[in-house]
């Protein structure tokens, strides 16, 4: 039995049409739900529906064969014990700093000031602001960034921007761009040493699925 740890979701749906084109189709039915354990047209591989930042944990230690996660969360959590064959192009964001309108942050930067900083990314922001030299208090937050600098909580946050629109309805503005951000698929790496020949033929079959089709993979107009 093979194990794909995916989060629900934008991974979900968009990992779902690689899957199918890779030839594991999962049923209209069992994808939505609630199950946490969902079976696949293989009946050798089912998914696992966990949170985005728990992917790689299990994964690390072998509850899972597999995974989908995103950059952003592979670089918190590090990737030790992981194998990442294949960018999937999917979930594309990119992760940036944001302020509130009118906040000048290049002015903020030549200055030297000491900023705060608000993020769920708080490797990512202090690895940031220590090449450029800025110093800066960083504040771990879980959820609903763009809150903190409309409530003075930070002067900046660090955070994963798509469409903008979130930003936008909070007047923030995007004033730095750090890094862009697609999902990758994470594998165990004792899975592909004792299952060499499934493991191998399932990685395949997605790498043709998201070369035959980037499309799919929401790389196709990027
Ligand atoms: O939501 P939850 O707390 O359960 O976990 P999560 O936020 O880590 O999971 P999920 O499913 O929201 O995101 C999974 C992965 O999708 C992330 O790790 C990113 O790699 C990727 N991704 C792609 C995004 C976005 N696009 C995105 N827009 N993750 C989050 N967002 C947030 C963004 O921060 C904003 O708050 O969605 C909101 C809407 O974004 P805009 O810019 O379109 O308005
Ligand atoms: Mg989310």
């Amino acid at each position: 039995m093979i194990t794909l740890a995916l989060s629900k979701g934008r991974i979900f749906d968009e990992t779902l049409p690689l899957l199918a084109a890779a030839g594991i189709s999962v049923d209209a039915i069992e994808a939505e739900s609630r199950k946490l354990i969902v079976p696949t047209g293989d009946p050798e591989v089912r998914l696992i529906i966990v949170r985005a930042s728990d992917v790689p944990t299990y994964v690390r230690y072998g509850a899972a064969d597999l995974g989908v996660a995103g950059r952003d969360v592979l670089l918190e959590s590090g990737t030790e014990g992981l194998y990442q064959p294949i960018d999937l192009g999917i979930a594309r964001c990119r992760l940036c700093v944001a302020a509130r309108d009118g906040f000048d942050y290049e002015q903020a930067v030549r200055r030297g000031a000491r900023m705060r900083v608000a993020t769920k990314y708080v490797d990512c922001a202090r690895q940031h602001f220590a090449e450029k030299g800025v110093h800066v208090d960083l504040i771990k937050l879980y959820g609903s960034m763009e809150l903190a600098p409309l409530v003075g909580l930070a002067d900046v946050i660090v955070d994963v921007v798509s469409s903008g629109g979130t930003l936008r309805a909070n007047r923030l503005v995007e004033v730095e761009e750090i890094m862009s951000i697609s999902a990758r698929l994470i594998v165990n790496q004792a899975s592909l040493k004792t299952q060499p020949e499934r493991m191998g033929a399932l990685l395949a079959a997605i790498d043709r699925a998201v070369t035959a089709a980037p499309s799919l993979a929401g790389g196709g107009a990027k």
